[in-house]
C-alpha cells in the first residue's frame, strides 16, 4: 500500500493512535503524518485476510495486485497472480486473462455475464464460496477492488448474483484551483481552505509524489478519473506549465496514472502571445492554430494519456476570443482542433458574465449571462469540446436554481460543475455536507418531472444527440494533515466521486459508506454512537447552513473583506459584481420575471419558466432569487417572508449548538486528533452562525420595522 507522505506508523484513524493530546492534535494534526481518510488499513481487513487471486496484465492490474498484496501482508491473507493456487476466496480477473478457477469460469459463462463491461465497468458476484470481480479493462478491476473494500466483511457472505457496475458518467473530474506561485491575494490555492497545494509550493513543483499518489488512490477509491492540476485563473508562471514547465505536469501524471487518473491542464487563451511571442491569439489566425497544434503535440509526446485543457476565457479578467471579435465556439474549437488527433478534450467554462456591472443598472442580470452567451452557440462546438456549466446561474451559492444552460444546448457536450471546496458554504470551518445539494441538482428534471435529469445531461442521455460532458468539481484538498482542513469535509470529496459514478445514490447511504471506511468498527469505541452522531451532525448540515445565511435563495450577503466568509448583508449591494438583494423598507429579492423583471425566467423550458414566473408556485427556497416581494408576503409554508427569516435564523443557530453538543459525546470514542480538530471548527461555526443570525435578523428588523412574533431578542 502506498503510504501518504510522512506516514511511517499505522494509519491514523482510530483510538490506537492516542499519542497527541487534544491540544497538540488541534495544531499538529494526526499522529504519524497524514490522515488516512477513507482508506485506513483496517478497511482492508476483510479482503486482506483472504486468499486472493489477481489475473490480467497492465499497469492498473499491477496496482490492484499491489493493493491486494499489501493488504494480505498486513492482515494475514495470501495474494497470487497465477491460477495454479488451489484455494481461493476472492478473484479479481480480466475476462480474457486465461484460465480462471472453475466457479469463476462458470459465472463468466453465465447468461447475466454476457456483453461488454466497458472501459471502467465490472461484474461483481459470489458463488460457491468465491467472491469475484470480472472486467474487460484494467480500470474495471481497480474500481471493482474498491467496491469489495467498501463491502467489507459482507463481500464474503452468502451468494451474490452477478451484477454489472459501470459509471453513469464517463468524465469524473476535479479541478484544482492551485497556483504555482503564491498569488498576492488568492495565495497558493484560490479558495483553498486546507493549507497549501499538494502539487505546488512557492513557485516550484512540490515533488511530494508520495502524497500525490496517496491522493490518486483516494480518488480512485471514490471513482474520480481526471484532475486538472492548476487554477483556471492562469497567471504568468502557471501559463508555462504548457511549455517549458511541462515536466512538472508529466511528473504528476506519472504519479496519478497507476490510479487511473488522467491529468488535465488549465491554459491561458493568450498562450500564443504570452508564451509563443505571436502578435495575436485570434482563434481564426493560421499561425495561432499552428502554434496550438505544435504545443499540444509536444504535450502528448511527454504525456501520452494527457486529458486535455480547461479554459476560463473572457471571464473575470481572463483573456478570450472576444478580444478578437470571435465567439466562444471559435475559441473552444481552436483548442479542440489541436487536441483532437490525440483524443483530448477541452473543458470550456460557461462562467462568462460582466464583472464590471453598474449596480444602478437594474436591466443587467448576471444570472442571464451564461445562457445569453452560450445557448445561441449550440451545435457549433466540436465533439471534443465540453462546455462546463456551474450548476446554478450565479456562483456556487448554497441555494440556486439549476442553470438554464443545462437545458438549452442539446447538441453540445455539457459538464456540470460543483464546488467541493466550501467557498460559499462555510470554508471548511463549518460542517456542510453537500451531497444532498448535489443530489437535488442531479435529480432535477429541466424539461419537467419524469423527463431527463441533469445527471442524464452530464451522462449524454439528455434529449439531444450530444455525448455527456461529465461532472466536474472544484477540489477541496490541500497539504493539511487531514487533507481538507475540516476532517468532515473529506466526506464531500468522497461523495462527489460516488455521485459522479452513480448520481442516483442516496446521500445518506454515501455517508454510511464513508463512515464505515473512515471509522471502521474495531477502531472506535462505539461504532453505533459514531454512526448516529455523524448522521445527526452531517445529514442536514447543508440545510442548516442555508438557514442561518442568506434567506430564500437570495444569495451572497457574504463578507467581501473576508473572501466570502461570514455575513455582510450589504457587502456586495453597491458593487460591480452583479450579486444584489435589493432590500428596502418594503421588501427584498430580485425580480427576474418576464412580466416586470429581467426576464431570466424565460430562459427555462416549461414547466419551470411558468413555475418560476409565478409568485404563487415558485418554490419557497428560491422565492427571492426570482421575485422581489414585500416582507409580509405569505410563503407556501404559511409563514411570512420576514417571519421566515427570523425563524430560520434562530433555528439554524440552535441546530449548530446541538451539533456541537452531540459531537462532544464522541470524545474518547474516535481518534483524538480528529475529535479535537472538529471540536475547534464547531466552536467557530457556532460563533459565526450567531453572527449571521444577529446581522441578518437585525438588518431586516431595522429595514422592515416588523417585530418577531415570538418576541425573541433582535438587536
Ligand atoms: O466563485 C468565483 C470565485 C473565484 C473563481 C471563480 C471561477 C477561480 O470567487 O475565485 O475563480 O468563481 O469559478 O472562475
Amino acid at each position: 500500500m502506498i503510504r501518504p507522505h510522512g506516514t511511517t506508523g499505522p494509519a491514523t484513524t482510530g483510538p490506537a493512535n492516542t499519542s497527541p493530546t487534544a491540544t497538540d492534535a488541534a495544531t499538529t494534526g494526526p499522529a504519524g503524518g497524514v490522515h488516512a481518510a477513507w482508506l485506513p488499513p483496517e478497511a482492508f481487513g476483510p479482503l486482506g485476510s483472504r486468499r486472493v487471486l489477481v489475473r490480467g496484465d497492465g499497469g492498473l492490474v499491477d496496482t490492484v495486485f499491489d493493493e491486494v498484496e499489501q493488504a494480505c501482508a498486513r492482515h494475514g491473507g495470501r495474494a497470487a497472480r497465477s491460477a495454479g493456487d488451489p484455494g481461493v476466496d476472492l478473484v479479481l480477473a480480466l475476462r480474457d486473462a486465461g484460465p480462471l478457477p472453475a466457479p469463476v469460469a462458470r459465472v463468466a459463462r453465465s447468461a447475466g455475464a454476457g456483453g461488454s463491461l466497458g472501459a471502467e465497468g465490472y461484474l461483481l458476484a459470489r458463488a460457491e464460496g468465491v467472491t469475484m470481480v470480472l472486467a474487460d479493462a484494467p480500470a474495471g478491476l481497480l474500481y471493482g477492488l474498491f467496491h469489495v473494500v467498501r463491502l467489507g466483511a459482507a463481500a464474503f457472505d452468502g451468494d451474490r448474483p452477478a451484477r454489472r457496475h459501470a459509471p453513469a458518467v464517463s468524465l469524473r473530474m476535479l479541478d484544482h484551483w492551485d497556483n504555482v506561485d503564491v498569488h498576492p491575494v488568492m495565495g497558493q490555492v484560490e479558495r483553498g481552505y486546507a493549507g497549501g497545494s499538494i502539487f505546488w509550493h512557492a513557485g516550484a513543483a512540490r515533488r511530494d509524489l508520495d502524497r500525490v499518489r496517496a491522493y490518486g488512490r483516494l480518488l480512485a477509491a471514490c471513482g474520480v478519473n481526471a484532475i486538472s492540476v492548476n487554477n483556471v485563473n492562469v497567471h504568468a508562471t502557471e501559463a508555462r506549465l504548457l511549455t517549458d514547465r511541462l515536466g512538472d505536469v508529466a511528473e504528476l501524471a506519472d504519479a496519478l496514472r497507476p490510479y487511473g487518473i488522467r491529468v488535465h491542464l488549465s491554459v491561458t487563451f493568450a498562450a500564443p502571445v504570452v508564451l509563443g511571442g505571436l502578435p495575436t491569439a485570434d482563434p481564426l489566425d493560421a499561425t495561432v492554430r499552428a502554434w496550438w497544434a505544435a504545443a499540444t503535440r509536444q504535450v502528448y509526446e511527454r504525456i501520452p494519456d494527457f486529458g486535455g485543457y480547461v479554459v476560463k476565457a473572457d471571464s473575470e479578467g481572463q483573456p478570450g476570443p472576444f478580444t478578437y471579435g470571435r465567439d466562444h465556439a471559435d475559441g473552444a474549437n481552436l483548442l479542440a482542433e489541436a487536441l483532437a488527433p490525440f483524443g483530448g478534450v477541452v473543458h470550456w467554462r460557461a462562467f462568462v458574465y460582466n464583472h464590471r456591472q453598474d449596480w444602478r443598472d437594474r436591466s443587467t442580470d448576471r444570472a442571464r449571462a451564461a445562457y445569453d452567451h452560450f445557448a445561441p452557440l449550440d451545435g457549433r462546438f466540436r465533439d471534443n469540446v465540453v462546455v462546463q456549466v456551474k450548476f446554478g446561474p450565479i456562483d456556487f451559492q448554497p441555494r440556486e436554481p439549476v442553470s438554464p444552460v443545462l437545458a438549452a444546448m442539446p447538441a453540445t457536450r455539457l459538464a456540470v460543475e460543483f464546488q467541493v471546496t466550501q467557498e460559499y458554504t462555510g470554508q471548511q470551518r463549518h460542517v456542510c455536507y453537500l451531497a444532498p445539494c448535489w443530489s437535488e441538482v442531479l435529480a432535477f428534471a429541466p424539461w419537467g418531472p419524469g423527463g431527463p435529469t441533469v445527471a442524464d445531461v452530464a451522462a449524454g442521455a439528455g434529449p439531444g444527440p450530444a455525448a455527456g460532458g461529465g461532472l466536474v468539481a472544484v477540489a477541496n484538498v490541500g497539504d493539511d494533515p487531514f487533507w481538507t482542513g475540516h476532517p468532515l469535509a473529506q466526506a464531500n470529496l468522497y461523495a462527489f466521486g460516488r455521485l459522479a459514478w452513480d448520481p442516483r445514490l442516496d446521500p445518506r447511504a454515501v455517508l454510511d459508506e464513508w463512515i464505515d471506511l473512515t471509522f471502521p468498527a474495531g477502531t472506535t469505541g462505539d461504532p453505533t454512537l459514531v454512526r448516529r452522531t455523524l448522521h445527526a451532525v452531517m445529514d442536514d448540515s447543508w440545510r442548516t447552513y442555508e438557514r442561518y445565511t442568506a434567506p430564500l435563495g437570495v444569495g451572497f450577503m457574504v463578507s467581501p473583506a473576508n473572501h466570502h466568509y461570514g455575513p455582510d448583508v450589504d457587502g456586495y449591494e453597491y458593487s460591480r459584481w452583479g450579486t444584489y438583494h435589493f432590500a428596502d423598507r418594503e421588501g427584498v429579492g430580485v425580480d427576474r420575471t418576464r412580466a416586470t423583471g429581467t426576464g431570466f425566467t424565460g430562459q427555462y423550458p416549461k414547466p419551470w419558466s411558468r413555475v418560476y414566473e409565478s409568485l404563487r408556485d415558485c418554490p419557497d427556497e428560491l422565492l427571492l432569487f426570482f421575485h422581489h416581494v414585500p416582507y409580509g408576503h405569505v410563503l407556501q409554508s404559511g409563514s411570512t417572508v420576514i417571519q421566515h427569516i427570523y425563524d430560520t435564523h434562530f433555528a439554524g443557530v440552535q441546530q449548530v449548538a446541538e451539533m456541537r453538543q452531540r459531537w462532544r459525546r464522541l470524545a474518547g470514542v474516535i481518534d483524538p486528533a480528529v475529535h479535537a480538530r472538529v471540536t475547534e471548527r464547531l466552536d467557530e461555526q457556532l460563533r459565526c452562525a450567531i453572527e449571521w443570525r444577529d446581522q441578518i435578523n437585525t438588518y431586516f428588523f431595522r429595514k422592515s420595522g416588523v417585530p418577531d412574533v415570538r418576541g425573541r431578542r433582535i438587536h
